[in-house]
């Protein structure tokens, strides 16, 4: 309703301005408050109507552009509606006030706390970490590195011959021609080499690819952890000192254990390492296939064709390096006796660990 020009001259003359808009605010108030239901309702109800700038409150100050013989009239038709709205406010607030809310009347207090499950780390995670933490403590960096390789990283850095079997499509995924699903996690130390110099000190955890039929005993991927120290003079001893330090850590200082000499295109000389059965104590048992003994790794003397490929000089820097499957190493440790129920991702298997 416009208040401006010759519209407002007129209802001030007549006088019938005042009255509708009492008659329009009551019809208002009337409506709503039969909807009102909630505190937040009644409170905007409150701020609508009755707060100092609400509408009831505004036709005080339509009151003072009355002729004043009507004063008195109109007065009491305003506070008339004020005391209505108030009234009906109040009451209002007194059964809301009363009332319990619907939340509050179905909460039961006796009723026991939601349990939230909670997940526990898969096995080969932890036994990952539990390697990754002794090699922490020996003063040993994390790295990673990507999963799928190319051809120069997974292999020929690594002295790989260019018709070795383990290129063969029956062992590797390959992507391209040259990229492949790295199948070891050896080609990251080529990566660290490239990008530091001596002395490196680093593992490399991670998961690897080949090409296998899937079996209790293996897996078409699987985790690795590889590791190496480049320096000026590293020894073949400081290896096997390394070695022992870590199996006694991860697998109990009463332990026993033997080197066994190997062979690996990337390192020379290199070994493998065995330890006595943790199950039987290396009398012999169905883990062990009743030798008595488990093997758990392999490493060596990084050969002077890797360090070069890496632009070190082999006359001024040696490093070892050694590598170690987690996945088997876990059923080992957990009793398990097949390596799929590892990856079924059945919740009453993993919750065991
Ligand atoms: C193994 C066994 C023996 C190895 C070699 C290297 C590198 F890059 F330095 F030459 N890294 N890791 C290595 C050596 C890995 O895994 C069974």
């Amino acid at each position: 309703m416009s208040r401006g020009g010759e519209l407002f001259i007129f209802y001030e003359k007549s006088m019938p301005m005042i009255d509708e808009k009492i008659v329009s605010i009551q019809s208002e108030i009337e409506k709503i408050l039969p909807s009102i239901s909630s505190k937040e309702m009644l409170e905007n109800f409150r701020i609508e109507f009755l707060a100092r700038k609400g509408k009831v409150a505004s036709l005080y100050d339509d009151l003072k552009t009355v002729p004043s013989e009507q004063k008195p009239v109109y007065g009491q038709k305003v506070n008339a509606l004020r005391k209505y709205t108030e009234e009906q406010f109040q009451l209002l607030k007194s059964r809301l006030d009363s009332t319990v809310s619907e939340k509050e009347e179905f909460l039961d207090r006796t009723l026991p706390g939601r349990m939230r499950p909670r997940g526990t780390r898969h096995p080969i995670t932890q036994t990952m970490e539990e390697m990754k933490s002794i090699f922490i403590s020996m003063g040993f960096g994390i790295v990673y590195g990507p999963e799928i390789e190319d051809d120069y990283h997974n292999f020929e850095a690594l002295n790989f011959p260019p018709n070795h079997p383990a290129r063969d499509m029956q062992d590797t995924f390959f992507i391209k021609d040259d990229v492949v699903l790295r199948t070891h996690t050896t080609p990251v130390q080529i990566r660290i080499m490239k990008h530091r110099k001596p002395p490196i000190r680093v593992i490399m955890p991670g998961r690897v690819y080949r090409n296998e039929a899937v079996s209790a005993r293996s897996n078409y991927f699987f985790h690795q952890v590889d590791g190496l120290y480049v320096n000026e003079k590293v020894t073949f001893a400081e290896l096997k000192g390394t070695l022992i330090t870590f199996a006694k850590s991860f697998y109990g200082s009463s332990i026993k254990y033997r080197f066994r000499p190997s062979f690996f295109p990337f390192t020379e000389p290199s070994l493998e390492m065995d330890i006595t059965c943790f199950l039987c104590s290396g009398k012999g048992c169905r883990i062990c296939k009743h030798t008595g003994w488990l093997e758990v790794l392999g490493a060596g003397m990084v050969h002077p064709n890797v360090l070069r490929n890496c632009g070190y000089d082999p006359e001024k820097v040696s490093g070892y390096a050694f590598g170690m499957g987690v996945d088997r190493i876990s059923l080992l440790r957990y009793g398990i006796d097949d390596i799929r129920t590892f990856f079924d991702n059945d919740i009453r298997f993993l919750n065991q660990f």
